[in-house]
């Protein structure tokens, strides 16, 4: 396993729709552990495979977030939102692309998502609370959307300014 360097705000290939997985080998497996290794390192509840700089639909999760809670990771292969509940949820959403940011945004507070698992099969569950929430987020960075495209025109403006200057010194040290 090896972590991987998880890209920040703005990159062109945090903007793209990614391409849907046709086979499950060793490359994606591969990858799918260096993403939970990734996403527990940083510490984070999500990531998708273009925040690690590759344009295919998968994603990981694990939002148990108290310290003893028993580790539930989860791999999701070219996931579908195929319900959402007229139920709508705000919650104060972060990214490990836009580091140190947070906002409110709001979603459906349940969907039914189906995907493939890294064992081929089709699984389909429905989420609700903070997983719900971090499912959505995983999913529109496949569809190249962030949770800061959901803010008003300014306050976008304002966080991707700050991304911008954040990247240049990262370059400078
Ligand atoms: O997609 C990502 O960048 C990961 C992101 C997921 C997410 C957070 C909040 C709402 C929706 C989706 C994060 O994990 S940001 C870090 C974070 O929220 C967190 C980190 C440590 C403990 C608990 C939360
Ligand atoms: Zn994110």
């Amino acid at each position: 396993m090896a972590l991987r360097k998880i890209l920040i705000h703005p990159d062109p290939r945090l903007k793209k729709t990614t391409d849907p997985v046709t086979t499950v080998n060793d490359d994606l497996r591969r990858l799918a552990d260096d993403m939970l290794e990734t996403m527990y390192d940083a510490p984070g509840i999500g990531l998708a495979a273009p925040q690690v700089a590759v344009m295919s639909r998968m994603i990981v999760l694990d939002c148990e977030k108290e310290e003893d809670a028993t580790p539930n990771p989860m791999v999701l292969i070219n996931p579908e939102v195929v319900w959402s509940s007229d139920e709508r949820n705000v919650y104060e959403e972060g990214c490990l692309s836009i580091p140190e940011q947070y906002a409110e945004v709001e979603r459906p507070s349940e969907v039914e998502v189906q995907w493939m698992g890294l064992d081929g099969k089709t699984m389909r569950e429905k989420f609700d609370g903070l997983w719900a929430t971090c499912v959505q987020h995983e999913i529109d960075h496949l569809d190249g959307k962030l949770f800061i495209d959901y803010l008003k025109p300014l306050k976008r403006q304002m966080i991707t300014r700050k991304m911008q200057k954040l990247k240049r010194e990262m370059a400078r040290s």
